[in-house]
């Protein structure tokens, strides 16, 4: 164990996603341990939040010249990277989500030397749907073999990936984290009478609104619970199913019974708010809606794939079924919600178990031991 301070690079897309929020809140616990944090994104990511002396931005921009008919931003990442490598004597850049950005450090470390050590974590889509596209697998497989060490946020990703690319060293797992200081069981019984009567239980799903996210699915559910339940549901997120999600709410008479909250930047109080949380989705990695509503004592009902029962323990911190089984997860959710001490015994198991698995202060280390081995080389 070394206790050697290190100057990171962290790349990753600064919007809304659970990519860049493990990102960002990796780099704000790194910081407080006192190595050198330095994002390197196109956008100030959107949870960095208050100023810490050991965190810097640089801003990346593509250039708009009128002969590209797209900017080129993945050069300009590269530049920025080595430039700011440069600068600064980086030990390393930790790259979230390979494309372009494992390729982009990949190119930086070559421009500024081997000593510049890359770390890519993989968060999902970038193998499960880009990894597919033959414009994109092999130089995927490119970055990821050039990197010093890749992790992935779950056992299912690592397996998925070592089943699509031929890779040369081993990937280390690495489970996302949630910060116990700002999710934690809140008291928000007044704000909870602003979204519904007293007597009313809250659903609640957030998402990006992405087809993978199967949002229909979460109406479909809500519709059939509040048969059974008085029940409010809260929709948080924006995105590409948001239109049809709408005309479903109106189609099946909900518009009273359903809230659309839109972007939301701070969630916490929000997924205390809930009974329980949905999140149906067709894939996961991971799922870090489940994780962070778990840290506050809420269950999670949703689909049994990819990661998510990694994070959610089927039976003990909320109920699986299969992607696409309405029926199921409805069934599961009015369980729930009827049965106080089963209600009370999935949320006591899931903060034990968030505690003992996903603690922040626990990935930390895990994260700086890997940085130090990879550096170490
Ligand atoms: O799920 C999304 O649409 C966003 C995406 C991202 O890249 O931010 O999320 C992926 O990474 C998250 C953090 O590791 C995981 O919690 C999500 O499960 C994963 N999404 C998918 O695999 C679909």
């Amino acid at each position: 164990v070394t206790n050697r301070k290190v100057k990171i690079g962290i790349t990753c897309y600064p919007s809304h996603g659970g990519s860049g929020v493990v990102a960002t809140e990796l780099g704000k616990l790194l910081a407080e341990r006192g190595h050198q944090i330095h994002f390197i994104t196109y956008d100030m990511p959107f949870r960095l939040g208050q100023f810490h002396q050991n965190i810097r931005y640089h801003s990346v921009e593509a250039n708009r010249y009128a002969v590209f008919k797209f900017p080129p931003y993945d050069l300009a990442l590269a530049s920025r990277m080595a430039q700011v490598a440069k600068l600064n004597e980086l030990d390393l850049l930790h790259v979230h989500y390979a494309v372009p950005h494992a390729v982009a450090a990949v190119l930086a470390k070559q421009m500024v030397g081997d000593h510049l050590k890359v770390v890519t974590t993989l968060h999902g889509t970038d193998i499960t749907v880009l990894g597919e596209d033959p414009s994109l697998k092999d130089i995927i497989c490119f970055g990821l073999n050039h990197s010093d060490a890749v992790t992935a946020v779950s056992h299912s990703l690592v397996k998925q990936t070592e089943e699509m690319f031929c890779m040369n060293n081993k990937i280390d797992m690495i489970y996302n984290f949630v910060d116990l200081r700002v999710f934690y069981p809140r008291d928000v019984t007044d704000i909870r009478l602003q979204y519904g009567q007293k007597d009313e239980k809250i659903l609640l799903h957030i998402s990006n609104f992405r087809p993978v996210k199967r949002v229909k699915d979460v109406i479909r559910i809500f519709d059939r619970v509040q048969r059974e339940v008085p029940a409010r549901l809260l929709l948080v997120g924006e995105g590409p199913e948001w239109s049809k999600v709408c005309s479903l709410v109106e189609e099946l008479d909900l518009t009273s019974k359903v809230i659309f909250l839109g972007k939301q930047d701070e969630v916490a109080q929000l997924v205390s708010l809930a009974d329980l949380i949905l999140l149906p989705s067709a894939t996961e990695s991971f799922g870090m809606v489940a994780l962070e509503a778990m840290a506050c004592g809420v269950p999670t009902i949703g689909s049994n794939t990819g990661g998510i029962p990694e994070v959610v323990e089927h039976g003990e911190t909320g109920f699986l079924a299969e992607v696409g089984d309405i029926e199921a997860m409805a069934a599961y959710a009015v369980k729930l919600l009827q049965d106080e001490r089963l209600y009370q015994s999935f949320s006591k198991q899931g903060l034990n178990r968030v505690q003992e698995k996903f603690c922040g202060l626990k990935i930390a280390d895990q994260y700086e031991q890997l940085y130090h081995r990879v550096i170490g080389r």
